[in-house]
């Protein structure tokens, strides 16, 4: 189909888009003014009508997901970021610390339930030891040595390098070596300074967060990386951190996946902003599948966006639906009333009824074949599940 007659099958109501629609069809790179047109505009059909040519030029009807299970070893955190609801100062109520043990028992549970995959992040805790970080990598790698260590955020590798004195880069090291596999994405939240002295005044800079990931794609970690939306950001900010996003990312090719975060502010210090709605949730993940045209993968978030905003963003530019995640709390403190979990069943019915084709992936996005898996224990302690 040539790019004229893909136009012509687009209705476009706003004339802004129109020559945007023409570099996407042609495969040409959006500039940051295009950017910030994608998110003012509220066509919202052609936006995600462009977003999912790319989306199946890329992918086809494939969906991804991933059998995993989040692990936050410790909510105890010395940043106290406003818009963060599972932080907790030492002595507060609510206040954890996982032992050893316990956090080998979770993993162990994960197994028995199938994950390839544990997410590890938590707070910044202020007398826990690098040493005793990598001791848990060890000890998770030496345990469960076929499951992928996807752990510590960029944020949190800052924190240990200021704690030890040692560079950024030898913190990378250590950890990759005691055996996490790559990183997750968070932490990212806007990267421009007056945003972050808001939101997240005491947390690594955006500059430290991009050179942190650039360290880690340069020593062999992949990395995912996140933009949390919808709360004091402008639309310019938005795009100026997803450009940051390709511009680094056409440095290293190192980020698998990009995960657009919704803003939950119930129990933070921001509690007065408003939620952003569903339109803003299509439009953060439209706008990304465009702009971020080097990224292989974008993902909807099902615990932050819900299950239905999710399904349908499979048709907005979304290709990946995450994981089946077990035990979520940052978005649970925050006041999401998503489960904590869904099975493999759950997620594969949510795709095939948007009409997309499921595959379960690894966390570096290689398709799973479970028959040549251990058989997968049912759950026993479900406690949230859903019907879809
Ligand atoms: O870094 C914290 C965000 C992130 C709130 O890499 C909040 O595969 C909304 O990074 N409201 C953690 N968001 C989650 C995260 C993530 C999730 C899923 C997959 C991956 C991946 C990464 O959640 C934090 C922060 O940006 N966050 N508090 C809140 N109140």
């Amino acid at each position: 189909m040539t790019p004229q007659a893909d136009v012509a099958e687009l209705t476009i109501r706003d004339s802004r888009l129109e020559p945007i629609a023409r570099k996407v069809l042609a495969g040409d790179r959006l500039s940051f003014e295009d950017g910030v047109a994608l998110f003012d505009s509220p066509d919202l059909l052609a936006l995600g009508w462009l977003a999912n040519h790319v989306r199946e030029r890329r992918h086809g009807n494939t969906c991804y997901y991933n059998v995993n299970r989040h692990i936050n070893p410790t909510n105890v955190c010395v940043a106290h970021c406003r818009l963060c609801a599972f932080g907790r100062s030492p002595d507060a109520p609510g206040a954890y610390t996982y032992a050893l043990e316990e956090i080998y028992e979770r993993a162990a549970r994960g197994v028995e339930e199938g994950a390839t995959e544990f997410h590890i992040v938590g707070g910044l805790h202020p007398s826990l030891t690098f040493e005793h970080y990598l001791e848990m990598i060890r000890g998770l790698k030496q345990r469960f040595p076929q499951v992928h260590l996807k752990a510590l955020t960029m944020v949190e590798i800052g924190y240990f390098a200021r704690i030890t004195r040692l560079s950024p880069r030898q913190v990378l090291l250590r950890l990759k070596e005691a055996g996490v596999d790559s990183m997750p994405g968070g932490g990212a939240e806007i990267f421009n300074p007056r945003v972050r002295k808001v939101i997240c005044d005491h947390k690594t800079s955006g500059r430290l967060w991009l050179d942190i990931a650039r360290t880690a794609h340069e020593i062999g970690l992949r990395s995912n990386a996140t933009m949390l939306y919808g709360h004091i950001e402008t639309h310019a900010e938005r795009v100026e951190h997803l450009l940051a996003l390709r511009a680094l990312q056409d440095e290293t090719g190192g980020f698998v996946a990009f995960i657009p975060l919704a803003f939950h502010p119930e129990n933070t210090a921001l509690a007065h902003l408003a939620q952003p709605t569903g339109m803003d949730d299509l439009k953060c993940i439209a706008a990304s599948r465009l702009l971020l045209d080097n990224f292989d993968h974008i993902k909807a978030y099902w615990i932050m966006l819900t299950a239905p905003v999710a399904q349908i963003a499979l048709r907005f530019g979304a290709d990946d639906i995450d994981g089946t995640v077990i035990e979520e709390k940052i978005y649970h403190d925050a006041g999401a009333t998503t489960p904590q979990h869904m099975t493999r069943a759950q997620l594969e019915r949510l795709i095939r009824a948007a009409g997309r084709v499921p595959c379960e992936r690894d966390t570096l996005y290689r398709p799973i074949d479970r028959s040549k898996l251990p058989p997968v224990a049912p759950r026993p302690d479900v406690i949230f599940s859903i019907h879809v």
